[in-house]
Parts: structure tokens; C-alpha cells; sequence
């Protein structure tokens, strides 16, 4: 029986028919992170967009089984894919939230049968302050934010084989927004050939390295494959390169980009080879400084074409030095 995968897809919040039962996320972006109380399925980032209309990602699935809410995670589910969000705004370090929020959706994902966790998305603000949880700690939020995480990971068996993709970024608003993808039946990971694998950074960029692979690649019997990019950086082998930068950033991230959907083909059928990353089905460009988003644009065309849509949003990210990142998805209707 062919599965039925979930597709994502960039809209006018216009096509947002009330009622419509085949919505597994709807994710917005806005001043400030906001889930809804009534919607399970629906999220704000607090990444306020940068140019070009309103837009909403939705997240479409051919059959929707049930919504709901478990132990504060809104999530959605199709036979296939489960979607999951959880907001932690309790005050705590931001070790002590990012291990309990994963510890919290390992126990949901896997208690519901989806075993493996694709791709997860992590937005919290301050991401250069100081954690002003551990007493005495040096660290700054995101590197507790990586401690708390791999604590959660180590606790519930993950090994560095089974990392989903990732996002972290700095965003604005209270608390620590985390949502996923999980699946019944695995992805493939998909590290870089041009970049140290993250989980594998040495100890100068804190003192646990981010648990996340660059990309998963996920195929579907009788579709498609997917593609679950990471965020990504003007990092080669671990360093930041081009610092300070924007637009040499950014060719050294489309270079990056192409590195993995490379990768990614050389494991699939020429049939199933996926054109990137221009055509891949969403870029998301974060951006620190909203005056770059001209430029980038402008760049990002030159470099990748018309056809794939992009969002740019103002977000930190999580080395001072790297002004934009990028993350892309291969999960459209094409
Ligand atoms: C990097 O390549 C840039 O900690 O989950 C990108 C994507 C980055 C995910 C994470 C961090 C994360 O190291 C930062």
C-alpha cells in the first residue's frame, strides 16, 4: 500500500478555508512566538517576515486521523506522519528547558508509535545572553540549549545514527517553541561532505556539540522522496567563513546546499534525483539584520532562479559571527 506523505507548501493566509480537515500544521510568523489553545495544530513564530506578501506554511496530508492535545503538545497525525509542537515558557535555564521539552516529545512521539524523529524546529529568544540558569555557568543560551538537548537525547537512547535535521534559531518572544515531524518507518540521515558533521564540532564552539544531522532524506513507496534540510550556514569544515559578510555568506550556503542535495542523489535513482537548490519545493532565509534582505534577495535569485519559494524572516543566528542561514525542504507537490 503506497504511504501518503505530508506536503508543505507557502500560501496567501487567504487560502486558509475554515474547516478544511486535510491540515496536519499551519505555521505563521509574526512578532512574537504564540501557540493557539484551540488549534493543536497551529504555531507563531516570533521571526517577524522581512519582505513580500503575507504568507503561512501549511502542512497538508491526504488523510488527517486525529488532532489533539497530550501532556501540552498540540500534534496532528495521518497513518503515516505526526506533526507535534510543545512551548515551554515555565522559568527555568535554558538547559533545563530544552531537556525537558525533548524529553517531553521523545515520550510523545514514541508512545504514539512514530519511532523516529525526522526533523525538528527550535526558536528561543536571547540566543546570545548569558544562561542564567546553572550557577556559575559560562555558557550563552544556545550552547545550554545543546547541553539540555543532547541530555534528553542520551536519556532516552538516541544515538548519533538516529539525529533528525534541525532549525535553531533566535527568535523573539517568550519561551522555547520546539515543533517536529516523526514518522513510523525511518529517514536516512544525510551528512556534508563540505562541513565537519555538527554532532562532531569540536569543544571552541561549546561544550556540547549541536545533536543534529544536516539533512534527512526521506522516501515514500510509490512517491516522491523528501528532503528535510537543516539550517545551514557559512560554515566549512567547523568554522564560520566570510564573517560579517552577508552576500559571501550566502554563496558559501548555496555551495553548502548543493553539497547535500548532491549527497542526498547520490543514494536515489536518477529518476528520483531532486534539482536543488533551486528546485527544491521552500527556502527559508533568517536573517540577522533586516537591511540585508534587498541584497540577499537579489543574490539568492541570481544564484538559485524563480521557481522556489522563499520566505526571508529576521532571526538570530546561533554563532555571532554568521549573519544569514538557510534551511530548505523537498516536500512540495512536484
Ligand atoms: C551550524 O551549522 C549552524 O543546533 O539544531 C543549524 C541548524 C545550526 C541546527 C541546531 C544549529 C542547529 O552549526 C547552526
Amino acid at each position: 500500500m503506497p504511504t501518503r506523505p505530508l506536503r508543505i507548501t507557502l500560501e496567501d493566509p487567504a487560502s486558509l478555508q475554515t474547516g478544511e480537515n486535510h491540515r496536519l500544521a499551519v505555521i505563521r510568523f509574526g512578532a512574537a512566538t504564540a501557540v493557539s489553545d484551540a488549534d493543536p495544530r497551529e504555531v507563531t513564530i516570533g521571526l517577524p517576515p522581512l519582505d513580500g506578501p503575507p504568507r503561512v506554511e501549511i502542512w497538508r496530508a491526504p488523510r488527517v486521523d486525529e488532532t489533539g492535545f497530550m501532556d501540552g503538545i498540540g500534534y496532528a497525525r495521518t497513518p503515516d506522519v505526526l506533526f507535534g509542537r510543545l512551548l515551554i515558557t515555565e522559568p527555568m535555564s535554558m538547559a533545563g528547558a530544552a531537556e525537558a521539552a525533548y524529553l517531553r516529545l521523545i515520550a510523545f512521539h514514541r508512545g504514539l508509535g512514530y519511532d523516529h524523529l525526522l526533523r525538528t524546529w527550535n526558536y528561543f529568544p536571547d540566543i546570545h545572553a548569558a544562561d542564567d540558569g546553572d550557577a556559575g555557568s559560562m555558557l550563552d543560551r544556545y550552547q545550554a540549549f545543546c547541553v539540555g538537548r543532547h541530555r534528553a537525547l542520551v536519556a532516552t537512547g538516541y544515538d548519533e545514527t538516529a539525529l533528525p535535521a534541525a532549525t535553531a534559531i533566535g527568535s523573539q518572544g517568550d519561551g522555547l517553541l520546539v515543533y517536529f515531524l516523526a514518522a513510523r518507518a525511518p529517514g536516512e540521515q544525510i551528512e556534508n561532505p563540505r562541513q565537519v558533521s555538527a554532532f562532531r564540532y569540536p569543544a571552541e564552539y561549546g561544550p556540547q556539540s549541536p545533536s543534529f544531522s544536516r539533512a534527512t532524506l526521506k522516501r515514500w513507496d510509490g512517491e516522491r522522496p523528501h528532503l528535510y534540510i537543516s539550517g545551514t550556514a557559512s560554515i566549512v569544515g567547523h568554522a564560520s567563513v566570510h564573517v560579517e559578510d552577508c552576500l559571501r555568506q550566502l554563496d558559501e550556503i548555496v555551495e553548502n546546499l548543493r553539497a547535500l542535495v548532491e549527497a542526498a542523489n547520490a543514494r536515489l535513482t536518477p529518476e528520483q534525483h531532486i534539482d536543488g537548490p533551486g528546485g527544491l519545493s521552500l527556502l527559508k532565509v533568517y536573517l540577522r539584520e533586516p537591511a540585508h534582505v534587498a541584497a540577499v534577495r537579489e543574490r539568492l535569485t541570481q544564484l538559485v532562479g524563480t521557481r522556489v519559494p522563499v520566505l526571508f524572516l529576521r532571526g538570530d543566528i546561533c554563532r555571532r559571527d554568521l549573519w544569514v542561514e538557510i534551511e530548505g525542504l523537498h516536500a512540495g507537490t512536484a
